[in-house]
């Protein structure tokens, strides 16, 4: 498997490029934050930070992500300058040898937690989704109609405890923690804001968003398998519709249904270990072998999961994914695809997301990504992956 590390980029990424090369990883996973939602990656700036990339020694092997804009996700209006802007975004990186291309359909929101330092046994924080506040977010601070029905009642009860002994900080800190997952340059919203993307989404259930989502691919998919590209979308984080909002990349059957929805090799999978691994029914191992020759990218990570619906990053080979396995099943597929001389047989990998441990509180980290906690989950998988080679040779 291929280490490849997440970088946000100049001027976005605390941790340099310099102190990636030192993990070991040798592939970066990047995008151009920068851009705006919708708009064409311009060759010229794909050719720079390549170039920035591999001035450090290092490669540009997967995108993520390039977006999918909001209207796109809504079916909202003529689309046709958008398909045609992914289109021609597509080209570009692939014109630059660039073509693993990770997205994801999760209407308004990326991934979603309501702790960003929630602390763990050993001193380390990790991030957290915990029911009763995300309850509270919904209930109490966004009155959506509807969310209690969303939830366990003990769950809303203690959420609306919590909401009455809160402070305007703790709120505060609260929304920002929810926001915290859209990624680069994008907008955070504050309630009202919220409230008025949420109405958007009126009227558009899962099978709506499903028809969007195939328009999108009939929109793309040809073009990246004629360009050699492979799309590879990204589970939703947390599996589950948050906000009211439908999502339908949340199960195993979610993830056939992508798949299905157009049969090309061009259209594939981010096997993110730990949003899928959120999901009570979700077994990652299989997964992997079930979708093994269309997973094009992984996330190795491990969540450990509460009844009521929370749950909190566990160490990459604590939680409850068995790593090993998981790995085993990745190496497994490459074995397969080596042996029918597929030249895409290496699947690139990256620690994802990580404990802020030591230095690490010290920083001001993209939430997720310390370099000491990634460090710690890179250097684990990677002793899992070569003791496996090992025993297998
Ligand atoms: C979180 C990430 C996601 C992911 C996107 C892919 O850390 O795994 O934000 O990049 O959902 O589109």
């Amino acid at each position: 498997m291929r280490e490849t590390w997440r970088w946000y980029g100049p001027g976005l990424d605390p941790i340099g490029l310099g102190d990636i090369a030192q993990t070991g990883a040798s592939g970066i996973v990047n995008a151009l934050h920068e851009v705006p939602y919708g708009e064409v990656w311009s060759r010229t700036a794909i050719t720079e930070r390549k170039r920035v990339i591999e001035a450090a020694g290092l490669t540009w092997d997967v995108v993520e992500s390039l977006p999918v804009h909001e209207r796109i996700k809504r079916g909202d209006g003529d689309l046709s300058q958008l398909f045609a802007n992914y289109r021609q975004s597509m080209a570009n990186l692939a014109a630059e040898g660039v073509t693993t291309i990770c997205y994801n359909f999760m209407p308004i929101l990326d991934w979603t937690r309501t702790d960003l330092q929630s602390p763990t046994a050993t001193g380390a924080t990790c991030l957290r989704f915990e029911a009763y506040r995300m309850a509270a977010f919904e209930v109490f601070m966004l009155e959506r109609n509807g969310a209690e029905a969303d939830y366990l009642p003990q769950v809303v009860e203690r959420g609306r405890v919590w909401f009455e002994a809160s402070t305007p900080d703790d709120r505060a800190a609260l929304l920002g923690a929810i926001m915290s997952g859209l990624p680069g340059a994008f907008d955070r919203y504050d309630i009202d804001g919220l409230k008025s993307q949420l109405a958007l989404y009126d009227g558009i259930g899962h099978d709506e968003i499903r028809a969007n989502f195939k328009r999108f691919l009939d929109a793309v998919v040809p073009t990246a398998e004629e360009l050699g590209v492979k799309l590879a979308v990204h589970a939703d984080d947390p599996p589950r519709d948050i906000l009211g909002l439908p999502r339908v990349v949340s199960s195993a059957q979610d993830a056939a249904w992508v798949l299905g929805a157009h049969d090309s090799i061009a259209n594939g999978l981010t096997l993110c270990s730990g949003s899928f691994g959120a999901h009570p029914t979700n077994d990652l191992p299989a997964m992997a072998r079930r979708f093994g020759p269309r997973i094009h990218f992984a996330h190795l990570r491990n969540v450990a999961k509460d009844p009521d619906g929370s749950f909190e990053e566990a160490a990459h080979l604590d939680g409850d994914t068995d790593m090993v396995d998981l790995a085993k099943a990745l190496l497994d597929e490459e074995a397969r695809r080596r042996a029918e001389g597929r030249p895409d047989s290496q699947i690139p990998f990256r620690p994802d997301h990580g404990h802020e441990i030591a230095f690490d509180h010290d920083r001001d980290n993209v939430p997720g990504y310390p370099l000491i906690g990634r460090l710690r989950g890179l250097a684990e998988v990677r002793g899992v992956i070569r003791a496996l080679e090992h025993a297998g040779a």
